[in-house]
């Protein structure tokens, strides 16, 4: 069983739709094997978008993203990385089609509802970034 790292975004949080957004994971048959809510700090956005700091846009990433606390998930299933970013769609929600989570939930390509880790090496280290050992469960 694999596990995929979910990070609900401060718009998902402000919009009361954590609720709506578990169900959906946990309709697809994914499991909640990890739950925290933090206040995401510079330091730890810096290595998590380390691939996007020098995009012009990251400032307004860096305060959308500590704007409110997010919600980490280790969420675990068969294939579940691949499989959640299928449920999730693509980074701009306006794009995203309808019954995908950003389709039907986002606002930009910014306000999007949630991260998910993009493959398996992703994964591995955005577990290790957001969760001690002892605070995953299920394995
Ligand atoms: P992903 O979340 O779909 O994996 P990434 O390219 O890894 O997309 O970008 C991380 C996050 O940065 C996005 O989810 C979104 O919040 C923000 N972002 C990405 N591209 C843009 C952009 O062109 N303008 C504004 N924000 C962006
Ligand atoms: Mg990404």
């Amino acid at each position: 069983m694999e596990t995929t790292v979910i990070l609900l975004k401060p718009d998902c949080v402000g919009r009361r739709l954590v609720g709506e957004v578990i169900r959906r994971f946990e309709a697809a048959g994914f499991t909640i094997k990890g739950a925290k809510m933090m206040a995401m700090t510079r330091e730890l956005l810096r290595e998590h978008y380390a691939h996007l700091v020098a995009e012009p846009f990251y400032p307004l990433l860096e305060a959308f993203m500590m704007s409110s606390p997010v919600i980490a998930l280790a969420v675990g299933g068969d294939g579940v990385i691949e499989r959640a970013r299928t449920l999730v769609g693509p980074t701009d929600s306006r794009k995203a089609a309808a019954g995908t989570i950003r389709g039907d939930l986002g606002t930009d390509n910014r306000r999007n509802i949630l991260h998910a880790s993009d493959s398996p090496e992703a994964a591995a280290k955005e577990l290790s970034r957001f969760f001690h050992s002892g605070e995953l469960f299920g394995d």
